[in-house]
């Protein structure tokens, strides 16, 4: 990369508002770097776009007071760790999931509950990349998965309470970076790439200098009992990842296939790869034990690096980043970044190069050039693709069809539209984009720069999640969403396809351990208020009907571990109590027909209140009791 091609990538940061500078600068990146766009829309083009301007309106993104929307947003949270839903296309805000973070409002990280499923070993995360489990390559309601970069973790998320309910700490590799699923013929397993090289093994007993050590695994766990089925090394680092419609195939990026341990190394060469692993193969090794296994953990480690039957290297330009497999199942597309293209890989071709009756570029059928900075790919199921453009601030709509047949020789233009936004675009995404239910209505687009579109919020600023209506011949933009940091993917899928329970249930699997708990103490949760001493333990198990806990009051001794174990009797939808003991740092959300429990030190003497801090009832500053700690 030469010196003038990093300043664009700092001067991008730099985009005006008044069209009039953003178009200089356009211009003048356009000139750098690979060039100027390869296919500009001819004029033609421009009038029937400008007719069909003039025919459609907008879809509308308003959704009237007490009207649903229509599509489950599932948010990445990015370094917040957490997981948002969000309603579509009103881009309201319905909900946060805890996962890698604490969260002072339903006590995620501070419960017995929460800690048994996040452990104790840290309070923060990176999320990135939200995709829900599939049936035949659609949506099934079931599961949503999450990756952790900052400490290598992969959540699960239960959809039918919209709670996490399993956390992975990855082994082997470090920053767990691209995730998706299986598609195909179910989601058997979530797949995710280790992005940071690090040496096999990383005990520090070898040399450290020594880069030729350093390793990054595909990872494949089993998304049921969230462990690990196997891991695959490979040449190069991992970037994204995505899995194709037919349960056989595998692919990520690599960015770092040089591995170099500096950006200037990093981004030396021309060409890095995308890596394809077959899942029959890597399967069946892993049944022939023909794997290895590292820093003294029993996870199989196949071995995936160039030669191996399990993996094919495919080269393409240029530091990619995203990899995106078309609803029609034909395409694996790989986003350039570095280089203004996108590269797309055919599906049907990857037997013969399993077969070696190809060579690894014969899979790369197009090449389609779309401006500076290709990141991600999403799709309308009407054979256009959406491509984000960083360094331009632009989405290119461009058909793929005609992309492969410009690849061709043939005198046709792919490029249909190219819409500012604002600013440096990363992900993408349409409605069901990812899988068979790609039904072309919505575009969001989540931009890393707000800059001037928000009322200033001081030098920290949102990120800008733009609804964009894909649903005719233009992109039109209808909105603007602000969002706390940092929303990298995200995915819409239909409200039809999640039931949700309204209240819980009592043989739930999240205070299944509590509920145990309490048999032994031959305590009946949902009738029983009692406290049971255990040497310096204390168990105060109480009831909560609005607007009063069942019990009023309770006694303890000073520097007694406390443990507060409350069911919330309510049936009412809606109706959660909370539970928080003022100056202990200790509160939590307790839902209908919810148990929770919470344990503390009881380090302060005297009289300490505790109350209800989710408004309950109109007497719900009343609902509150002692706790009687004597000295
Ligand atoms: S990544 Cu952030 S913009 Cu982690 Cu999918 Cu591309
Ligand atoms: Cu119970 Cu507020």
């Amino acid at each position: 990369m030469s010196k003038e091609e990093l300043a664009v990538i700092n001067d991008s940061n730099d985009v005006k508002l008044e069209d009039e500078s953003r178009r200089k600068f356009f211009g003048k990146t356009a000139l750098i770097g690979a060039g100027a766009i390869a296919a500009p829309m001819s004029a033609a083009m421009f009038a029937s776009t400008a007719q069909a301007k003039r025919k459609e309106a907008a879809m509308s993104p308003v959704v009237h007071p007490g009207e649903l929307d229509e599509y489950y947003g599932f948010w990445s949270g990015g370094h917040s760790g957490e997981v948002r839903i969000m309603g579509v296309p009103s881009m309201r805000e319905l909900m946060r999931i805890p996962v890698f973070n604490i969260d002072s409002a339903t006590g995620w990280g501070i419960t017995n509950e929460s800690k048994a499923i996040k452990g104790d070993d840290y309070l923060a995360g990176d999320c990135h990349h939200p995709h829900m489990s599939m049936t035949d390559g659609r949506y099934n309601g079931k599961y949503v998965f999450i990756n952790d970069k900052a400490n290598t973790r992969v959540a699960r998320i239960r959809c039918d309470v919209m709670k996490t309910d399993k956390i992975l700490h990855v082994p082997n590799v470090q920053a767990i970076h691209g995730l998706r699923v299986q598609k195909v013929p179910y989601t058997k397993y979530v797949i995710c790439n280790g992005e940071f090289e690090i040496p096999m093994n990383n005990d520090g007993k070898a040399s450290l200098e020594d880069v030729s050590t350093y390793r990054s695994l595909f990872n494949v766990i089993d998304a049921e009992t969230m462990e690990m089925a196997f891991q695959v090394m490979v040449d190069g680092n991992l970037d994204n990842t995505d899995a194709d419609f037919d349960g056989k195939y595998f692919a990520s990026t690599s960015y770092n296939s040089e591995m170099g341990m500096n950006l200037g190394e990093m981004i030396s060469s021309e060409r890095d790869h995308v890596v394809v692993f077959d899942l029959a193969r890597c399967e069946a090794a892993v049944k022939a034990g023909k794997f290895k296994t590292y820093n003294g953990n029993d996870v199989p480690v196949l071995d995936g690096r160039k030669g191996s039957h399990l993996t094919r290297y495919i080269p393409v330009p240029k530091s990619p980043h995203g990899i995106n497999t078309s609803p029609d199942g034909k395409y694996f597309i790989a986003n350039g970044k570095l280089s203004p293209t996108v590269s797309i890989i055919s599906i049907k071709k990857l037997p013969d190069l399993f077969n070696d009756k190809i060579k690894p570029r014969d899979t790369v059928i197009a090449e389609p050039e779309l401006g500076l900075g290709p990141l991600h790919t999403a799709f309308d199921g009407r054979g256009n693709a959406y491509t984000t453009l960083f360094l331009d601030s632009q989405v290119a709509k461009w058909n793929v069809e005609d992309a492969i047949k410009a690849h061709n020789g043939e005198k046709v233009n792919y490029l249909r539209q190219k819409l500012d936004v604002h600013y440096q675009p990363g992900h993408n995404h349409t409605s069901q984009g990812e899988s068979r239910d790609a039904d072309g209505k919505w575009l969001v687009v989540l931009c890393k720069f707000s800059k001037d579109r928000f009322l200033p919020t001081g030098p920290l600023k949102p990120e800008n999640d733009q609804l964009i209506d894909i649903s005719g011949d233009v992109m039109k933009l209808v909105h603007d969403g602000p969002t706390f940091a940092e929303p990298h993917d995200c995915i819409m899928v239909h409200r039809s396809k999640i039931k949700t329970k309204k209240v819980w249930t009592r043989d739930d699997p999240m205070f299944a351990p509590t509920v145990a708990m309490a048999k032994k103490d031959g305590v009946n949760l949902t009738s029983d208020n009692k406290v049971i001493r255990d040497g310096k333990k204390v168990r105060v198990y109480m009831t909560s009907v609005a607007p009063v806990y069942g019990m009023e009051s309770f006694k303890v001794k000073l520097g007694d571990e406390v443990t507060v174990v409350v069911t919330n009797l309510d049936m009412v939808e809606d109706v959660t109590h909370g539970f928080c003991m003022t100056n202990h740092g200790v509160q939590m959300e307790i839902g209908p027909q919810a148990t929770a429990s919470v344990t503390f030190i009881a380090d302060k003497p005297g009289v300490q209140w505790y109350y209800c801090n989710w408004f309950c009832h109109a007497l719900h500053m009343e609902m509150r009791g002692r706790m009687l700690v004597e000295a």
